[in-house]
């Protein structure tokens, strides 16, 4: 299993603010990061935790295509984090080579299309709206059956758009219009979407439904995840520290 190490340009992820210093911080870390022995690093200028506001365009591009630059000429596996088709286009021109978009193209007209045209692997996570109201959309019948029927149709959708079967990758959308109980029913049954024989990506770190009183305690409860994930064919995780993870998975 692959782990991807999560990194978010966004000022409220460096403490201090301000742009050199987020572009400085961020750098420093995805080098960390490449020591550290991470697969991917995939790259974000956007918040999407529950009730974030969205960023314009042209803030997300200043954030995100600088660092992305910079750690490619290093060499590592970069994908952009995005549900812009402009900003996905431009990041993979500076060095990325994965786009992954949260809304599974359902946020821009334009995604779909864009990687197909641009030939590169395309995760679409399971989505239903953005960030400012997707608690309210928290209903289902049975989640997993939802969730994996509203993934086909995505998966048709990016196919009838160009997308290559073989560059298409999955993700169940953990904590996205999902409240703690639909999160674990997912995880439970992690082994149906692998069966639907795409690789899946699966990111839960550090989110709500993990519990504990404090940071630390959803950071162990993140490497449980990560150790019980192993063992189901999940393609790779999406983690805020490498270290801990490449070391579980080395045991
Ligand atoms: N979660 C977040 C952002 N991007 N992308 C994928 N593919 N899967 C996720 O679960 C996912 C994502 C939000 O988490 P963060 O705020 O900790 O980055």
């Amino acid at each position: 299993m692959l782990v991807m190490g999560i990194l978010n340009v966004t000022p409220d992820s460096f403490a201090d603010g301000g742009r050199h210093n987020d572009y400085d911080a961020a750098v420093t870390r995805g080098l960390e990061m490449i020591d550290e022995g991470v697969d991917i690093i995939d790259i974000g200028g956007e918040s999407t935790r529950p009730g974030a506001d969205r960023v314009t365009e042209a803030e997300e591009i200043a954030r995100t295509i600088p660092v992305i630059t910079e750690l490619a000429k290093h060499g590592v596996k970069i994908s952009i984090d995005t549900m812009r088709a402009t900003t996905a286009e431009a990041a993979i021109n500076a060095g990325a080579s994965i786009i992954n978009d949260v809304s599974g193209g359902l946020a821009d007209p334009h995604m779909l299309q864009t990687a197909a045209r641009l030939q590169v692997p395309y995760i679409a996570m399971h989505w239903r709206g953005q960030s400012k109201d997707m608690n309210s959309k928290a209903f289902y019948g049975d989640v997993v059956t939802d969730v994996i029927s509203e993934l086909k149709e995505r998966i048709t959708a990016a196919l009838e758009a160009g997308i290559h079967d073989s560059n298409l990758i999955i993700d169940p959308g953990l904590g996205f219009a999902k409240d703690a109980h639909h999160n674990w029913e997912i995880i439970d049954s992690i082994e149906a979407f692998v069966a639907l024989g795409y690789p899946v990506l699966v990111g839960g770190s550090r989110k709500r439904f993990l519990g504990g009183d404090s940071p630390d305690d959803r950071e162990q409860a993140t490497i449980e995840l990560t150790k019980r994930l192993a063992a189901t064919g999940v393609w790779a995780v999406r983690v805020h520290s490498v270290k801990p993870h490449k070391e579980v998975l080395a045991k």
